[in-house]
């Protein structure tokens, strides 16, 4: 059987797809991509082709297919043989899933005002209340955890936590949303350092190396 494809989108925006693509490469796992154009030409039936979502990220395994980036990161943890996908403590394990659904289905304000875009010049931006309580419980969240499991990763070790909050190190670097004001914090510059850590993975570089090297430049996505 040939290795896994792992449909994505645009390295310079999708940050869906970058989750379980991080996942897979920090782990080594023989995986094949294929990259769409997101909004652009025939763009939907070249992903309705992988998965009737019609949306990226889509894993196709032999006769499996997975869509949805946590069913995808799951699914690996499971099956394609990566070594810590969650963390082995229970007690860790169900803190990992908690933080990993609250970014998937919340986050709403931070993802629409501050938009991944790996090539966004780093300069900040005016943050209206809700993006400001966005960021403000992602560093709350992001201390906790490096202060309670020790680091370095948020988990101790790399795990779907690290993988799901990755573009949020992008952000944080494009958009500055570290306030200088709260440098001095102790948790806060733990954060900081998880960031500085996760962007100088070699498979972050790769990544954000490919996603400025796109021609494909959207200007929905250009703030
Ligand atoms: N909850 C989904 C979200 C997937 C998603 O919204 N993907 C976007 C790209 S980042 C997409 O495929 N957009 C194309 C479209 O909606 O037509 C996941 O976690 O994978």
């Amino acid at each position: 059987m040939s290795s896994p494809l792992l449909v994505i989108g645009n390295k310079r925006y999708s940050s869906w797809s970058l989750r379980p693509w991080l996942l897979l490469r920090v782990n080594d796992v023989d995986f094949r991509e294929q990259r769409v154009s997101l909004y652009q030409g025939d763009y939907k039936p070249e992903i309705l082709q992988a998965s009737p979502a019609g949306k990226v990220p889509v894993l196709v395994n032999g006769d499996v297919t997975v869509w949805d980036s946590l069913a995808i990161c799951e699914y690996a943890a499971e099956s394609l043989g990566i070594a810590r996908g969650w963390p082995r403590d229970v007690k860790a394990r169900a803190h990992a899933r908690s933080i990993c659904a609250e970014m998937h289905a919340g986050f709403a304000a931070l993802r629409t005002r501050c938009t991944m875009n790996v090539a966004r010049p780093p300069s900040p931006v005016e943050l209206d209340a809700a993006t400001a309580a966005d960021v403000s419980r992602i560093r709350a969240l992001m201390s906790d955890c490096l202060a309670r499991y020790g680091g370095p990763f948020l988990f101790g070790d790399f795990t779907i936590a690290d993988a799901f909050y990755a573009p949020v190190a992008i952000r944080f670097d494009r958009y500055r949303l570290f306030s200088p004001a709260a440098a001095s914090d102790a948790g806060d510059a733990a954060a900081r350092a998880w960031v500085e850590r996760v962007l100088a993975l070699p498979a972050m570089r790769e990544w954000i190396a490919a996603g400025r090297a796109e021609t494909d430049v959207l200007p929905q996505f250009e703030k």
